[in-house]
């Protein structure tokens, strides 16, 4: 079998299993955001892509998809529950996300999380080429880069952290805080959303292992009593902004953007589009818009708040009385609030197609995004590029990493509901010269710096050390 110069390891694989055309199961490509930051990487470099294929207990042999060879791992569903939502989402999604939820510590899950660890890192060890790169996905995988680099010490390993990684305090409740730090320490590159990301775990390397770290680097010893540099820094990752600006140009689309306004009926359409996650801080953005409601300071025909809650993590029990918790909030607000011509909150526990998300992003005047705690948020850049005529309103938190390019995004502390309630006031009351100012600067970061340019940047810093290695 040939072996790739690239072998991407995620979670999931970036297609999902449908059924075709003469009943037979097929594969299609999934929507997901990774799958379009790292499809051109993908195609430029003969790649292919270690990963789960979406269905407990399946056994498929690798196979070619859209010219790349996609490695598919297979998880019984005792994996899923003690690795996927035991230890990945029980366990690192709370911790990670500053103990918003409180993580619970398992044995059992601990134990599943480096068994399938292995499972992703074996298949990225069988199927990379010599000297090849092997570039490892997010927290679910966070001793592959250590367990690649023991198989496979010829290769060049990488590894991104989308969400955050926590204070040392935080990080420090972890058992298995050593071992976490040794899996990541295996890359030649780790990649982080913020600099304070990059800032926090070169902090818990250096309390917790005592290794030197310099500006971007870290010195890791190894066992032959030398070194290795490990680089770690930020690298915010982004979206395809000119796909999302060909979407906004599209005739049906603009039209139906039209439609749904009109529908709505209000004067100001607010919208929420989340993961329905309770990092996302969606009870907090309820609350605050309730309460306006409440003091009278938006009436029923002034503004709609449209929420998406895509569905998400159905079997983690966090999640499920979230769901509740949000229900409960939208149908009371709803029943004190709406009228016969105007609903308060058009509430939507749907996914829906990219064509809709656009359609609503440019129906929009404001977009709410209050998360808690949140690696990046692309729904805030998403927003931005769509907004082609400057118009419209962010609110962005401070707490989302993508406030640090988006300064210019009216930034709030979504713990502070009084704040909140004000800064969503001065969001429907902004005149549209000052919309057009801070949006014109907002746009400009994103179409600079589209998930291309991450890519690149990533790959060019392992290129870096390719080189070095090769010199030494
Ligand atoms: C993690 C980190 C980081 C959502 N609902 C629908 C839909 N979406 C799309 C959005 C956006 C993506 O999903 C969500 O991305 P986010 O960045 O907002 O959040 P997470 O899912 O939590 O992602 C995050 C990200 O990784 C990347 O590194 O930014 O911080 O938590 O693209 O548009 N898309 C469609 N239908 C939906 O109903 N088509």
């Amino acid at each position: 079998m040939s072996r790739a110069d690239l072998v991407v390891v995620a979670n999931r694989l970036p297609v999902d299993r449908v059924e075709g055309p003469d009943g037979e199961p097929a594969w299609r490509r999934s929507p997901g955001g990774l799958v379009t930051a790292l499809e051109q990487v993908m195609q430029s470099l003969d790649g292919a892509w270690v990963g789960w294929g979406g269905q407990p207990d399946l056994q498929v042999e690798p196979f070619e998809f859209d010219g790349n060879l996609l490695v598919p791992v297979s998880l019984t569903r005792a994996d899923l529950r003690d690795y996927y939502e035991g230890f990945s989402n029980g366990t690192i999604w709370p911790l990670y996300h500053d103990v918003i939820a409180a993580p619970e510590f398992k044995r059992s899950w601990w134990d599943a999380y480096v068994r399938v660890n292995r499972r992703f890192a074996e298949a990225a060890a069988e199927h990379v080429a010599d000297g090849g790169f092997v570039w490892v996905q997010d927290y679910q995988l966070q001793l592959v880069p250590q367990m690649v680099r023991e198989l496979r010490p010829d290769v060049t390993i990488g590894y991104f952290h989308h969400i955050p990684f926590p204070a040392y305090a935080l990080f420090a409740q972890l058992p298995w805080r050593r071992q976490v730090l040794d899996g990541l320490l295996g890359a030649d590159v780790v990649g982080f959303q913020r600099v304070a990301d990059a800032g926090n775990f070169q902090r818990s390397i250096r309390r917790l292992l005592k290794y030197p770290t310099k500006g971007d680097t870290i010195t890791v010893p190894t066992v032959e009593d030398e070194s290795r540099v490990v680089v770690a820094k930020s690298y915010p990752i982004s979206i395809d902004a000119s796909q999302f600006i060909e979407l906004a140009q599209r005739p049906d689309i603009i039209e139906r953007a039209k439609a749904l306004r009109e529908q709505v009926g209000s004067e100001k359409l607010m919208l929420g589009v989340d993961r329905l996650d309770y990092t996302k801080g969606i009870r907090h953005r309820l609350k605050a818009y309730g309460e306006l409601l409440a003091d009278g300071r938006i009436k029923g025909h002034e503004a709609t708040l449209v929420q998406i809650a895509s569905p998400s993590r159905p079997g983690v029990e966090a999640y499920q009385d979230l769901r509740d918790e949000i229900e409960m909030t939208v149908a009371r607000i709803n029943g004190d609030y709406s009228t016969v011509e105007n609903t308060a909150i058009r509430y939507l526990h749907q996914g829906y197609p990219r064509e809709e998300m656009v359609a609503l992003y440019l129906a929009a005047d404001v977009m709410l995004v209050t998360a808690l705690r949140d690696g990046m948020n692309l729904v805030a850049k998403e927003y931005v590029a769509v907004r082609g005529d400057n118009t419209g309103v962010l609110v962005l938190s401070e707490f989302a990493g993508a406030a640090d390019e988006l300064g210019s995004a009216l930034l709030v502390n979504p713990h502070d509901i009084e704040g909140m309630k004000d800064i969503m006031m001065r969001a429907v009351e902004m005149p549209e010269a000052e919309q057009a100012r801070r949006m014109k600067t907002m746009r400009r970061k994103v179409l600079d710096n589209d998930v291309e340019k991450w890519g690149r940047s990533f790959l060019d810093d392992i290129d870096e050390v390719r080189r070095r290695r090769n010199a030494s």
